[in-house]
């Protein structure tokens, strides 16, 4: 049961697609005011949501800010990553219940920070829409917040294979030796990103003449391989008379303003550039179709970068700081005042003055960009997804950003950001899977082996075996780190078995996948939702159910050849080192050592269940999903699976002739 609270004017979000009544009492579990909630937690009260965050799948004991920031940091003392995700499920003794803030300013989330039993959610301002979400069970919530919310993103098939990044591979030939690096070292690949290189002078849309000279063939000759070219495309659009983009924008309005009324100015990759204010309809069909110059030379897929929006500098900010460090020259500085210019250097960038002084046009009046904050990424992947579903109805394209807020979720996918090649980002990737699939994100993952710093080749095969089972297998890196292609690595062949798993797997992992996405449920899900009696899978931090059949359990230690797993009930343990090399053991209910090589991954298949699995592939499109073995935990009785399978590319997935299911019995 959904209640919904309105407080104050609200501005509009278009965040959830459902038109509930105003409910007029009292809003139950809480305390407080809409300026401040609260609520008293009890000891064992389980906290869950907020998408993509820092910290544990319990989001006990931390605070958080919805407030999408870039900061390539993201260290446990962090509040705020890029995405902004305001639902959360209370799970306790005196009561079950999910809450969703649908406001698009700033929120902080007091999870039992300032008092370890207080939940306490503060919102910037007091005009916005609260929903409170009843129901039997964990999943029960979020299956019918998720249904208010809307129906997650499915992109085409062949985004669920495996692609790499690097920041940058600047030229054709670089892209090339990616391609032939796989190919020749039978290392599976369906994509390769290009990053901002890619274009002239960052001007998005544009392609370096010089660098890519025939983008249309280069596209065409990886597409015999099937890998699929995959460009950025950054907010900020580079003031530069002639560009197209720039001249289009300009001669239509649509870009953000500032307080006089005139195009706001922001520095961020390109130099100088204003800002599409996608809250404008008209704006969002402009930018929309500006995609279409890529897609006609063969794309189709595009990630989203920088919109927050990130801004490196306004003009105006930089000249007054400036001005002040050419006063000091002739001062003996003292370190107060040391301290206060440094400040004043490094709160040049995402500066919240500079967010204050931007304006949008939401619904014919002008708005504050501070009180909307949270959703100019989602709006940018809207532009593009909804012109898309006009322009190609019939052909699904990849979409993933780095800032998104919830309604986002119905465009695209989202990638975490700029995280780190360490191990406690492993864990930090694995946790954020179920916290963002609640709030209808469910094509997502990390950067595998991590964007910044230098990959070792064990933390890289850790990472590829968490990897194999998240909807986004992408690798990625940035630059000034050592090369992160899995061909670069001595384990190169252990790594091209690992990731023959995920081809191996993916019948099954897309069936789930669109499965839910359908269904509005999770694809992985705390070890709490499935068996929410057991105390010990309420602690559990570091396995998720996923599916209907597994559980995974990757190992996150560095040098570890082995885990601890907690098994709530007995489940076959799968061991494997390529989709014809493995070995299973029935394993009884409680916790164990189990042995995991560098070079296998393992998993579990739960009691009663059946798992399709075919040979490697190269490629999505080269997988035999006709000839399967089926895996399964099915001692007595029958055991069945319902395998979904289309055609990978249209967007009616349930018309009869455009999807299968195949009923798999053992
Ligand atoms: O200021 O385009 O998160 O994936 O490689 C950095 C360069 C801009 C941040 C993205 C990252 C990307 C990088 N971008």
């Amino acid at each position: 049961m959904i209640k919904r609270f309105r407080f104050g004017t609200p501005l509009p979000t278009e965040s959830v697609v459902l038109d509930l009544p105003l409910c007029e009492e009292a809003v139950p579990f809480l305390q407080g005011t809409p300026a401040c909630f609260t609520y008293l937690l009890g000891e064992d009260d389980l906290v869950f949501g907020l998408g993509e965050s820092i910290r544990g799948i319990n989001k006990r004991g931390w605070h958080y800010v919805s407030f999408c920031s870039d900061d390539p940091n993201h260290t446990e003392d962090k509040t705020s990553l890029y995405g902004a995700h305001n639902f959360l499920l209370v799970d306790g003794a005196a009561g079950r219940f999910g809450l969703f803030w649908d406001y698009a300013g700033r929120v902080e989330f007091d999870v039992g920070y300032t008092r370890r039993d207080l939940l306490q959610i503060t919102p910037a301002d007091e005009n916005y829409d609260l929903y409170v979400i009843t129901g039997e069970s964990d999943v029960e919530i979020v299956r019918a917040f998720r249904g208010l919310i809307g129906k997650s993103y499915i992109p085409p098939k062949w985004a669920f294979g495996y692609g790499q990044s690097r920041w940058s591979y600047p030229t054709e030939a670089d892209v090339r030796a990616v391609a032939r690096g796989h190919r020749e070292n039978g290392i599976p690949l369906d994509s390769i990103y290009l990053d901002i290189d890619y274009m002239k002078d960052y001007r998005d849309f544009t392609v370096d003449p010089e660098k890519f000279p025939d983008l249309q063939a280069l596209a065409a000759e990886l597409a015999q391989d099937h890998i699929h070219l995959v460009p950025i495309i950054d907010a900020g659009v580079k003031i530069e008379p002639g560009d197209p983009t720039y001249e289009s924008g300009k001669a239509g309005g649509y870009f953000c303003k500032n307080a006089q009324g005139e195009d706001f100015v922001g520095a961020v990759w390109p130099g100088l550039v204003h800002f599409p204010d996608f809250f404008q309809k008209e704006a969002r069909r402009w930018f929309g179709e500006r995609y279409q110059t890529l897609v006609d030379q063969g794309i189709e897929g595009f990630w989203n970068d920088m919109n927050e929006p990130a801004i490196f500098y306004t003009p105006g900010r930089l000249r007054a700081v400036l001005d002040e460090l050419s006063a000091c020259q002739s001062i003996d500085l003292n370190l107060d005042q040391f301290f206060a210019l440094k400040d004043k250097l490094l709160g040049l960038s995402n500066n919240l003055e500079d967010y204050r002084s931007i304006y949008h046009q939401v619904e014919g009046q002008m708005v504050c960009h501070e009180q909307v904050h949270n959703l100019y990424g989602a709006n940018m992947t809207r532009a593009a997804g909804e012109t898309f579903e006009a322009l190609y109805p019939d052909h699904r394209m990849l979409f993933f950003s780095r800032a998104s807020c919830i309604g986002a979720h119905r465009y695209g996918g989202i990638w975490y950001g700029d995280n780190q090649s360490w191990w406690s980002h492993l864990a930090m990737n694995l946790k954020m899977l179920p916290s963002a699939n609640m709030c209808g994100f469910l094509f997502s993952g990390a950067d595998l082996g991590g964007f910044g710093s230098s990959a070792t080749e064990d933390l890289l095969l850790r990472w590829l075996q968490l990897g194999v089972f998240t909807p986004l297998m992408r690798n990625h890196c940035a630059m000034g780190n050592r090369a992160q292609e899995a061909y670069q690595f001595s384990e190169a062949p252990a790594m091209a078995k690992i990731l023959g798993i995920r081809y191996g797997l993916l019948p099954y992992l897309y069936s789930e996948f669109v499965k839910a996405a359908l269904a509005d449920d999770m694809l992985f899900r705390p070890m709490h939702f499935d068996y929410p009696d057991d105390p010990h899978a309420a602690q559990v931090e570091d396995q998720l159910m996923l599916g209907e059949g597994l559980m995974i359990a990757p190992v996150l230690e560095q040098n570890a050849t082995g885990r601890y797993v907690y098994l709530p009930e007995p489940m076959k343990l799968i061991r494997m080192r390529s989709t014809d090399d493995y070995d299973q053991e029935v394993l009884p209910a409680g916790h164990h050592y189990v042995p995991v090589g560098l070079r296998e991954l393992i998993f579990f298949i739960r009691p009663g269940c059946v798992v399709p699995l075919t040979q490697a592939a190269m490629s999505v499109e080269e997988i035999d999903s006709e000839h399967l073995t089926l895996l399964h935990f099915v001692e007595q009785g029958t055991g069945s699976y319902v395998l979904y399978d289309d055609d990978g590319y249209t967007r009616d997935y349930q018309a009869p002739d455009h999807y299968r299911t195949l009923t798999v019995s053992v």
